[in-house]
């Protein structure tokens, strides 16, 4: 079967392909400079760089990414969005994700279901800035200020009734641009899903826009799931459906390959997926591999999420 030597859980963790490294060695150095601003603070970066980028606030600053911003071309040439197709490399392809009109449908156990436009949804939420880690089950990693708004924000428009437990996310299908949807055994459309309580974590987010521009449409425009403490496929980009449920909604990675993946998917090194280790990750845009952390990292915000669940396995793949 072709797909199975590019699928995400056939890639070791050494999978860099030539393209992507020499791509990473050439954009950290042109990037040196303003990778520092990832520490410091404004007056400490620009006295050590001329380059001028957007700093980062405090209040944007608060989840401490402790490593430095991902440059911005690596984010924006280096993604997972198997609709467009397999490879690292779809950026050009997904250029074709048509963003006008775009409406996100907002059902099953709420008040009113509705349907709003992304223009309406962005006039009633606050949105801001935070940079946060990015880590990929394929072990590599990024740091990216995400604008956007706490998904709290969205769960309080949406107003769940006492019987949602879960929420499943859906992302855009159009067979007229993403050739990727025609690749047999995906559950298409993707989706995903949390808890109520995770929706309600103060880390839990959605994305709109990053490093100051609105969402590039690789990165999932114009609108995306950010869980950072979560393996990245959870993060599900270009939503048009988000639906409140009673049950753990099954989800795409999970109904691909249940034995690698399931529906809580945190981090934790100590947990190898089926054929790689997870204990480190390369960071994108430059040539450090690192250990990786629990929760990856975000333990003090969401590990009390799960200490009524056994800390086993599942909880982790
Ligand atoms: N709809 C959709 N969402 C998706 C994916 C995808 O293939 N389709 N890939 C996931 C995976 S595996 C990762 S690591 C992140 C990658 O996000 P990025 O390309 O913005 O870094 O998006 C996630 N969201
Ligand atoms: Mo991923």
């Amino acid at each position: 079967m072709f797909v199975h030597r590019s699928r995400e859980w056939d890639l070791p963790e050494t999978a860099a392909t030539p393209e992507s490294l020499a791509l990473n060695r050439r954009a950290a150095l042109a990037a040196m400079g303003s990778a520092a601003l990832g520490f410091g603070t404004i007056a400490e970066a620009s006295a050590q760089t001329p380059i001028t980028m957007p700093a980062y606030s405090a209040q944007a600053m608060r989840f401490a990414p402790g490593r430095a911003i991902t440059p911005i071309k690596n984010a924006e040439t280096y993604n997972n969005f198997y609709e467009f197709g397999l490879s690292k490399d779809i950026w050009r392809a997904a250029q074709k994700l048509p963003l006008e009109p775009w409406t996100i449908r907002i059902d099953g156990q709420v008040e009113k279901p509705f349907t709003i436009s992304f223009d309406d949804l962005m006039k009633k939420v606050k949105t801001e800035t935070r940079v946060y880690r990015h880590r990929c089950v394929e072990a590599w990693s990024l740091v990216i200020p995400w604008q956007g708004f706490a998904m709290s924000e969205l769960v309080k428009l949406a107003k769940p009734t006492a019987r949602a437990k879960y929420l499943k996310f859906t992302s855009l299908a159009d067979h007229s641009v993403m050739p990727g949807l025609n690749i047999p055994f995906f559950p298409w459309p993707y989706h995903e899903g949390l808890t109520m309580a995770e929706a309600m974590n103060e880390l839990a987010f959605i994305g709109t826009g990053m490093y100051h521009q609105p969402l590039p449409k690789q990165d999932g425009a114009p609108i995306r799931l950010v869980l950072p403490w979560k393996y990245g496929f959870k993060s599900a980009k270009s939503l048009v459906h988000i639906e409140f449920v009673e049950t753990q909604p099954k989800t795409f990675w999970q109904q691909t390959s249940p034995d690698m993946y399931g529906f809580w998917a945190n981090v934790n090194p100590k947990f190898p997926t089926l054929r790689w280790s997870q204990a480190r990750e390369r960071v994108i845009g430059t040539d450090q591999v690192i250990p990786t952390v629990i929760y990856n990292g975000y333990a003090q915000y969401v590990a009390s999420l799960y200490a009524g669940l056994p800390q086993n396995k599942k909880l982790f793949m």
